[in-house]
């Protein structure tokens, strides 16, 4: 097949949206950086648009194939049978292994020559993943084969999503009074709320939410608690007595609750920037609190046989160093340990080792930067598949 040596590259990245936001999120943002700063022609294949516009308002739900910010957008649905090889794109990533179309990987097998192919999964830092990383598996009848690319916490795994002048705009961000205060402003919040303790709150609805607004509420610090409209719907209703809906807001005792609107990605990032603690979920707000040098406590997507707690102590072990509420507080938050003393306990013992937990945060987020960004590393890792397929093609 003829292929023009100027042509940028393409690639083909595949997303099924299993549950709320992460999906999506994360291939949209990885979809991005591809495009943005390598060049790469990227297509997006996405079953569930809807979820897409809550996060990128551009996307016309209706639309079988659009291009959003120099992005092809596809819509996922019933395509088999229609590829031929010229449709396949030079690198092809399946996320969190989603079964590609099979018509598709038909044609993936009749191109010459083959494209590389990845399946992208999910974060943990468990040790496991180390050994996993950049393996291959032959495909059972086709002449393919397709790697494993998992991203984490060491230079033996595939980096954290992170783009690159990420670092510059938030330092610039939070050292800038003026950009927050008008950027909370932007979400409604006063002169009060701006200057209390602001806590994003990003979770799944078993969080144990009611206790903590009960301390905070009771507590002698002002707390202004920051919450995506529909999460823990049940506990800020009842806080709110009124529908937990954007733009509701109320005070009782020390706490102010106000419930925001679900804003584009890159206003997440400044809400983390610009709280003083950062209540996360899933894989990509956990990632981004990361990158925001900002405590946090992380609430893990559940699994069956509470697989996820495991999950949760392997990241704890390579986070929270010795200092112990940053052990504590999490494993009550997901249900891994019982809160002994009480909510109250716990959150007093936390903010007591505010500082301690803001220098490790801190120094963590250098430690990842150290790693490398996961889509540099992914490329890198084509680069290299590609220069020995064509070795062993001479
Ligand atoms: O939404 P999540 O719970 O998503 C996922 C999925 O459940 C997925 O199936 C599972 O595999 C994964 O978690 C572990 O949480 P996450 O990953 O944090 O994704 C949320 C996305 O929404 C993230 O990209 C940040 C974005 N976001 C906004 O853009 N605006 C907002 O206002 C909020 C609250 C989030």
């Amino acid at each position: 097949m003829f292929q023009n040596p100027h042509a940028p590259r393409s690639l083909a990245l595949f997303c099924k949206v299993v549950d709320n936001y992460g999906d999506i999120g994360i291939c949209w943002r990885l979809a991005r950086q591809l495009t943005h700063e390598h060049g790469v022609a990227v297509t997006l294949w996405v079953d569930d648009l809807h979820s897409f516009q809550r996060l990128c308002p551009e996307i016309r739900t209706e639309s079988e194939e659009q291009n959003v910010a120099g992005i092809a957008v596809r819509h996922w649905r019933d395509q088999d049978g229609v590829f031929a090889p010229q449709d396949i794109a030079d690198i092809v990533i399946e996320f969190f292994a989603c079964d590609i179309p099979p018509g598709y990987i038909e044609a993936m097998a009749q191109c010459e020559p083959r494209p590389v192919w990845f399946n992208l999964e999910g974060l943990t830092a468990e040790e496991w993943v180390e050994g996993c990383h950049t393996l291959p598996s032959s495909h059972p009848q086709l002449p393919l084969t397709k790697h494993f690319f998992f991203p984490g916490f060491t230079p033996r795994t595939g980096g954290l999503l992170h783009e690159s002048g990420l670092e510059h705009e938030r330092a610039a961000f939070q050292s800038d009074t003026a950009a927050r205060q008008h950027f909370l402003d932007g979400l409604g919040l006063t002169a009060e709320e701006r200057a209390a303790q602001k806590i994003s709150l990003f979770c799944y609805p078993h969080a144990p939410v009611a206790d903590l607004l009960h301390v905070w509420q009771a507590g002698d610090t002002p707390v202004c608690c920051l919450v995506p409209e529909g999460v823990a719907k049940k506990a800020i209703s009842a806080f709110l007595e009124m529908p937990a809906t954007a733009g509701a807001v109320r005070t009782r005792g020390a706490l102010t609750v106000r419930v925001l609107p679900f804003i584009p990605q890159p206003d997440y990032d400044r809400l983390l920037w610009s709280c003083d603690l950062n209540f996360v979920r899933g894989e990509d707000s956990w990632v981004r609190a990361q990158w925001a040098a900002r405590p946090f406590v992380w609430h893990i997507y559940p699994q069956d046989e509470n697989l996820h707690h495991k999950k949760l102590k392997a990241f704890l072990q390579r986070y929270a160093e010795n200092i112990e509420s940053l052990t504590s507080l999490p494993l009550c938050w997901n249900g891994a340990a019982q809160a002994a003393d009480g909510w109250s306990a716990l959150w007093r013992q936390f903010n007591a080792d505010g500082e301690k937990i803001m220098q490790r945060a801190s120094a963590w987020q250098q430690q990842m930067l150290e790693n490398g960004d996961l889509t540099s590393n992914l490329l890198k890792f084509a680069d290299a598949l590609v220069a020995e397929r064509d070795k062993n093609q001479v």
